[in-house]
């Protein structure tokens, strides 16, 4: 195999995972604007997530989030899923929404609060088993706002038993991502606020739980590439959640606002061995604004095209370059491969997977748009700014 075939081979076999959640209505604590045609129940926004993967055939899977995507019988979604060309991914726990957790959910200072958070990550468990989904995906909103409101490493013991308990009730085949945050919505203390603690308690929990690297979660300035190329040196890289930020948490669209930063981020992720199924390659994103299903088409896109770059980087001339110490020919090996033009090959890959060349227009043409718009009346949000 050509060189350029083992690429455009790895391109075509890309899996990107789309969250439910992007589908629905969503927006800032300002304003929710509804859009026409929003999904009105799971298996709306599992209609929608196929037509993304329908125009770009390498968004096989779609993130549930537990209880924004509630439903009676998960094996059944799981088979609505497939019949329309999907499947379910990772499922996504929920313990931040609701009166109770004030004071945190596992680390909360009241048992009772502890157990009923506790309950619904296990319940999450499973609905992984009637979906056959591989990934619990853990964010905590825990943390506290003021110096002594609650005792910081006591927090920290409360936090671990409760992994522990998840990390029993997992099948073999099954994982738990834990997600960290630097801040929001707690401003003082967070309970997993950056890589190193999501580390150290997934190294205690053992093989089955691994860290997940969410790129809108750290500081600005935060060198997120090697923080994946450390990850992944240790074995604990689970995954990706994508998205943009200029300032905090901002959820725009993966490779928006800094396409060279997800490129650095995913030569990290080919080069140390992580391209492959054993890291998920998830969006976590929301579109305020802007059509959805668009949106989410032109992130894949995005990530296809870092990805692309990443796996065009000339390996055997930086090895040499960076072995004599050469370095200005080492980077410059690496801006080759970040300014190359990759939309021709993109294109290529996907006429010869059998799919137009230019995901948006198809989507466009396709008419979906304006029959959602037409037929669904009354779209829910996405859980989001209630
Ligand atoms: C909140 O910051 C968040 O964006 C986390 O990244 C989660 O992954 C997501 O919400 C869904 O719970
Ligand atoms: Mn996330
Ligand atoms: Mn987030």
């Amino acid at each position: 195999m050509t060189a350029i075939s083992a690429v455009k081979a790895a391109l075509a076999a890309q899996a990107i995972e789309t969250p439910s959640w992007a589908y629905g209505n969503s927006g800032t604590r300002f304003k929710v604007f509804a859009q026409p045609g929003v999904p009105r129940s799971p298996q709306e926004k599992l209609e929608d997530a196929a037509q993304v993967h329908r125009h770009t055939g390498v968004a096989p899977t779609v993130a549930l989030h537990i209880p924004w995507d509630r439903t009676d019988d998960y094996a059944a979604l799981a088979r609505f899923a497939e019949d329309h060309g999907v499947r379910l991914g990772a499922i996504n726990a929920n313990v931040f929404q609701e009166d109770d957790y004030r004071l945190g959910s596992v680390c909360n200072p009241d048992p009772a609060v502890r157990r009923k958070a506790l309950d619904h990550l296990l319940e999450c468990v499973d609905i992984m088993d009637a979906t056959g989904s591989r990934d619990l995906k853990l964010w905590f909103a825990d943390g506290t706002n003021y110096p002594g409101q609650d005792d910081i490493r006591a927090r920290q013991d409360r936090l671990a038993e409760a992994l522990e308990a998840v990390r029993a009730r997992l099948g073999e085949d099954q994982r738990m991502l834990l997600e960290y945050k630097f801040f929001e919505p707690a401003f003082y203390t967070t309970d997993v606020p950056d890589w190193g603690t999501a580390y150290a308690h997934c190294l205690r929990l053992g093989p089955q739980a691994q860290v997940v690297v969410d790129t809108g979660h750290h500081a600005p300035g935060t060198n997120i590439e090697f923080i994946v190329a450390l990850l992944l040196r240790e074995g604990k890289l689970g995954g990706f959640d994508f998205n943009s930020r200029f300032y905090a948490d901002d959820d725009l669209m993966v490779g928006a606002a800094d396409p060279f930063q997800l490129f650095r981020i995913m030569y990290e992720v080919v080069a140390g061995g992580g391209y492959g199924p054993q890291v998920a390659f998830m969006l976590d994103q929301c579109h305020n604004i802007e059509p959805k299903i668009p949106a989410i088409i032109r992130s894949v896109m995005n990530v296809q095209e870092a990805t692309a770059k990443a796996l065009l980087v000339d390996r055997e001339a930086l090895a040499k370059a960076q072995a004599d110490g050469d370095v200005l020919g080492s980077n410059a090996v690496l801006m080759d491969a970040f300014n190359t033009d990759v939309r021709p090959l993109l294109a290529e890959v996907r006429e010869e997977m059998g799919l137009d060349a230019d995901p948006v227009a198809a989507y466009h043409r396709s008419g979906w748009g304006e029959r959602i718009a037409e037929s669904r009346r009354g779209g829910r949000q996405a859980g989001w700014g209630a």
